[in-house]
């Protein structure tokens, strides 16, 4: 395997043209455009997750490392393509209905792409309907619910009664300040987590 330290670090650093820079000359190289994604670019991202994860690095830093991460996976993606390399699979994420708060479920958002999830952001205010309508249309395999107030978490409930009614096939994930296990456990909820990078590694453990 190639050593990605200098591509992880500057990911890391969120140094977007570096980044772009290192990967275009990797590729130029010959290494396939996978191992640049997962041995450097995802790999990043996964530590830039456990470090917030430990408080050792706070959202500024997430942020500008997933942005860091997605110009490099920009300049991979036509070489993806080509190989035929697909994401492990979909994930719907969005904040529940009469709730605004969407820094948070975009942490998610990014962690679930740098672990390798093609991600559709249904956003903010998202009515249960909307959940499983977008679900349906792009095949998820998980779907993630954020609340950030006391008055938004019991939508949570309905969203899964909406899928659950529907007989659908996906896993449903729960999180935002207020949710806890067992709230999540009473609602039915497929996994619980208390942060972005838990909420990616509960997304793989649902569908190894
Ligand atoms: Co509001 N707000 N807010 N707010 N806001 C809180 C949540 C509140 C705790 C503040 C307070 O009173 N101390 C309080 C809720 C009280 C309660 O319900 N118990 C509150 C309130 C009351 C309100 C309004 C009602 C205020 C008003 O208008 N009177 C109003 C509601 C609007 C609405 O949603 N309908 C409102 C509005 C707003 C702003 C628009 C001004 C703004 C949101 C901007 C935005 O999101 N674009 C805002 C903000 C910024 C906050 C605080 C200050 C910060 C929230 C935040 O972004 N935290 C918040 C107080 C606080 O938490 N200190 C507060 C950072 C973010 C990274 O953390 O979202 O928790 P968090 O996400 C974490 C984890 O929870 C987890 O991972 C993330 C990172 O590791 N996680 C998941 C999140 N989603 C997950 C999903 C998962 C798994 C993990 O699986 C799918």
């Amino acid at each position: 395997m190639k050593d990605f330290s200098v591509l992880k670090q500057t990911v890391k650093a969120g140094k977007v043209a570096d980044v772009r820079r290192l990967v275009d000359e990797a590729l130029g190289d010959g290494t396939a455009a996978e191992e640049i994604l997962n041995g450097g670019l995802l790999a990043a991202m996964n530590e830039v997750g456990q470090l917030f994860k430990r408080n050792e690095v706070f959202v500024p830093e997430v942020l500008v490392a997933a942005r860091a991460m997605k110009a490099g996976t920009e300049v991979l993606k036509p070489h993806l393509v080509k190989a035929g390399v697909k994401a492990m699979a979909t994930a719907v994420i969005g904040t529940v209905k009469g709730d605004l708060h969407d820094i948070g479920k975009n942490l998610v958002s990014m962690m679930l792409e740098g672990s390798g999830f093609a991600v559709v952001d249904a956003g903010v205010d998202v009515a249960p309907e909307k959940f499983v309508s977008l679900a349906k249309e792009h095949s998820a395999k998980v779907v993630g619910l954020s609340a950030l107030l006391t008055t938004t978490m019991p939508s949570m409930k309905g969203v899964i009664e909406a899928f659950r009614a529907e007989g659908l096939e996906v896993k449903v994930i729960v999180g935002g300040a207020p949710v806890t296990q067992a709230y999540c456990d009473d609602i039915g909820a497929d996994g619980y987590a208390p942060d972005a990078a838990s909420a990616a590694e509960l997304a793989k453990r649902l569908i190894a």
